[in-house]
């Protein structure tokens, strides 16, 4: 069998820079992005998935890359009026990004699922790779917190990650079923590797492994598991990961995001900056280096990836 499937597990901003190496580097039918949704939420009576959106627009090079999130070439018209009228501002949705929550929620309350609605749309931006939702299902990150159980959004961006996490809990994520498709290409016996993104472990990686069935599919794909560590130098590049960390008492570390993911992983792909945590960790270390400023960046820590998993697999 021809094991050349390459499923990539991805939150938003972190993970999208990897996956936008791989786009490049890997044809597109070889290339699967799963994609956290417990940061999806509504608002504005519109449906919001911010990590499926992020991995869209960053594949179809229309990504922002000021912010990380939303479209390049902004305007905010709406946001202004909306703000003028008293209405809620919070959440920044500009106008050519809020084309793509309307027709989404159009789509849903018509009856397609998230995974329709994101396939087409995709297409729609000339995206080849594939990018499915972990879960057709509604599964909701909530954040305990030193101001109580918050939702996700409330915590991130309205009071900018400022509570102190005590806990994180996947409303939904009991009942979910996890995307067909990713199940089916898990157990296709055609995978090459999995890989984990350099994203936040507890609201983008996690989310996904609760997902019932999704950890032992990924183990049965019998290719080996690789992450990227989202921690260089002792600290996170952007967001709120080290503070987390620190707030749910583990050391900032890349290390430390190793031991979370466990014995899942075969694999581990960390910066030079970090390479005396190496001791610890039970998965096969690769020391590379991690930052991805540049799109060539992306590309070379998308081929060192493939070569660990590919020298794991050759084993
Ligand atoms: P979010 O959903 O938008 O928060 O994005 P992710 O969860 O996908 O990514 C957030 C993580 O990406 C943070 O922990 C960052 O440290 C990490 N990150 C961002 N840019 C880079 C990078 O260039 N290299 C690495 N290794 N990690 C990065
Ligand atoms: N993040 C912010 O920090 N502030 C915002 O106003 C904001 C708006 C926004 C709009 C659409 C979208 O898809 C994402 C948006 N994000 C915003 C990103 C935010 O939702 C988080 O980065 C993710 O949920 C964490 O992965």
């Amino acid at each position: 069998m021809n094991k050349r499937l390459v499923v990539a597990l991805s939150g938003g901003v972190g993970g999208a820079k990897l996956a936008l190496g791989l786009s490049r580097i890997l044809p597109a039918d070889e290339l699967l992005v799963v994609a956290n949704t417990g940061d999806d939420f509504e608002h504005l009576g519109l449906s919001i998935s911010p990590d499926i959106d992020t991995l869209t627009y960053t594949l179809a090079g229309l990504d922002n890359p000021a912010t990380g999130w939303g479209r390049r070439d902004e305007t905010w018209s709406f946001m202004d009026s909306i703000g003028a009228l008293g209405g809620e501002d919070w959440f920044k949705l500009g106008d050519r990004d809020l084309a793509l929550h309307v027709e989404r929620t159009r789509r849903l309350r018509a009856g397609q699922t998230l995974s329709e609605v994101t396939t087409d749309v995709c297409r729609r931006l000339g995206i080849g790779a594939r990018v499915l939702p972990m879960s057709d299902d509604r599964v909701r990150t909530r954040v305990r917190s030193d101001v109580g159980w918050i939702d996700f959004q409330d915590y991130f961006v309205r009071q900018q990650c400022r509570p102190v996490v005590h806990e994180l809990a996947f409303d939904g994520v009991t009942l979910a079923r996890p995307n067909a498709d990713i199940v089916a290409a898990l157990r296709s016996g055609s995978v090459r590797t999995v890989i984990i993104c350099p994203s936040n472990p507890f609201i983008s990686v996690e989310p996904i492994l609760a997902i019932p069935g999704m950890r032992d599919a990924m183990k049965a794909s019998n290719a080996p598991i690789v992450a990227v560590s989202p921690i260089i130098g002792g600290e996170a590049v952007k967001g709120p990961t080290a503070k987390m960390m620190r707030e749910l008492g583990l050391e900032v570390s890349a290390a430390a995001v190793a031991a979370r993911y466990g014995d899942l992983l075969d694999g581990y792909i960390m910066d030079d900056a970090d390479a005396d945590g190496v001791g610890t960790i039970g998965a096969r270390v690769t020391i590379a280096k991690t930052l991805m400023k540049s799109l060539d960046d992306r590309e070379a820590l998308a081929r060192v990836t493939l070569d660990a998993a590919d020298a794991l697999a050759s084993r």
